[in-house]
């Protein structure tokens, strides 16, 4: 029962003492935050954990945000994910062989040069792929200046993997939705109509189906019933949702929006709901709901959950660790190139 998976998982902690680090994503669970070490994104979480000497990371978030750790990582701290079926719908929508064949054809189809640029919500592959062709990730705090530093470098874009923060992120930038296009890897094929000499960001079709959730009448919906209402979403949202709010930045800019306002305000929020409940939780003083009044949880990130956490913490205690993700060391140098490019700018 839960106490029991609470006990097993309090005295593996107690035991491990400072050899293990527990990063909880925000999208994760009230009973697994519980646990956690630290809150954040993805990349916080990855350079918190590298900040630490512990042994073990056990990673309460998806399998991509785990491998971003392991990259960040020394060789002697290991990587563990409590679930390996938690992974990342929006990830698994560019594999490294189609984003090898959309290099090669867009290359060849479009004129001018181009940089791959990467969300960090990406496999190791693809974040080696971006960083051996002189690209970076980014995330969606710095979005904006990192477009701006590859169109510093070249004149053409290739985003990865999440079309919808790309076309945000592009919009936000000035250039206009004509000046976008949308490759698909599954038909391999450029959806554009206009001048290719024109073409400034190749959008790669992949999306996030919580943020996708978010839709126009829900928009209407909430300014029907709440005239008063604020709405903030993530950039993952589509752009007419993004268009129609009244705010839209990350995880961190929407947390920090929140708790600096004041009390009585009202907020509609459109991203993740374990998130959403738990600003609802914790600003009493505000009135906030979710953007879409059927919430919409990422369920891979809630493939993590208390009988999960607790095995695998138990497989550290007994010296038999299961669910170990290692990223090998050519991805995770060249991955590296990636992320740098990122973090030093
Ligand atoms: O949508 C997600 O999964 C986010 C915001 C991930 C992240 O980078 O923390
Ligand atoms: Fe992936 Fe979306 Fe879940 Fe984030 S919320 S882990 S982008 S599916």
């Amino acid at each position: 029962n839960e106490d029991e998976l609470r006990q097993l998982i309090q005295r593996a902690k107690d035991t491990l003492g400072d050899q293990l680090f527990i990063p909880g994503h925000h999208y994760q669970k009230d009973e697994v935050i519980e646990f956690a070490d630290a809150r954040g994104d993805s990349l916080e979480l990855a350079q918190k954990s590298a900040s630490t000497t512990a042994k073990h990371i056990v990673f309460c978030g998806v399998h991509f945000m785990a491998e971003t750790a392991d990259i960040l990582t020394d060789h002697d701290q290991h990587v563990y994910l409590p679930d390996m079926r938690a992974g990342c719908s929006m990830a698994d929508m560019a594999n490294i062989n189609q984003t090898e064949v959309a290099w090669d054809q867009l290359t060849q189809l479009v004129k001018g040069t181009m940089i791959p640029i990467t969300y960090v919500n990406s496999t190791a592959a693809i974040k080696a792929f971006v960083g051996k062709h002189g690209g970076a990730t980014i995330t969606s705090s710095n979005a904006k200046d990192m477009m701006k530093w590859a169109f510093e470098r070249k004149e053409k874009i290739l985003f990865l993997p999440d079309q919808h923060l790309g076309r945000n992120t592009a919009y936000n930038l000035g250039i206009p939705l004509e000046e976008m296009a949308v490759w698909d890897p599954i038909l391999e094929t450029l959806n554009y109509e206009g001048d290719l000499d024109d073409l400034k960001v190749i959008l790669w079709k992949g999306h996030c189906s919580v943020h996708e959730n978010f839709t126009v009448p829900n928009v209407y919906e909430v300014r029907a019933k709440h005239p008063n209402m604020n709405i903030i979403v993530h950039p993952e949202c589509k752009r007419e949702v993004v268009a129609l709010s009244d705010d839209s930045g990350s995880t961190r800019h929407i947390i920090e929006t929140i708790e600096n306002s004041p009390a009585g305000s009202e907020w509609a929020i459109g991203t993740e709901m374990n998130l959403v409940k738990r600003l609802i939780k914790e600003n009493p003083d505000q009135h906030i709901i979710s953007l879409n009044p059927h919430m919409c949880p990422c369920l891979t990130m809630n493939r993590i959950d208390l009988p999960h956490l607790a095995w695998c913490l138990d497989s550290l205690k007994n010296g038999e660790p299961v669910n170990p993700i290692t990223v090998s060391d050519q991805i995770s140098n060249d991955a590296t190139r990636a992320l740098n490019r990122m973090l030093i700018k």
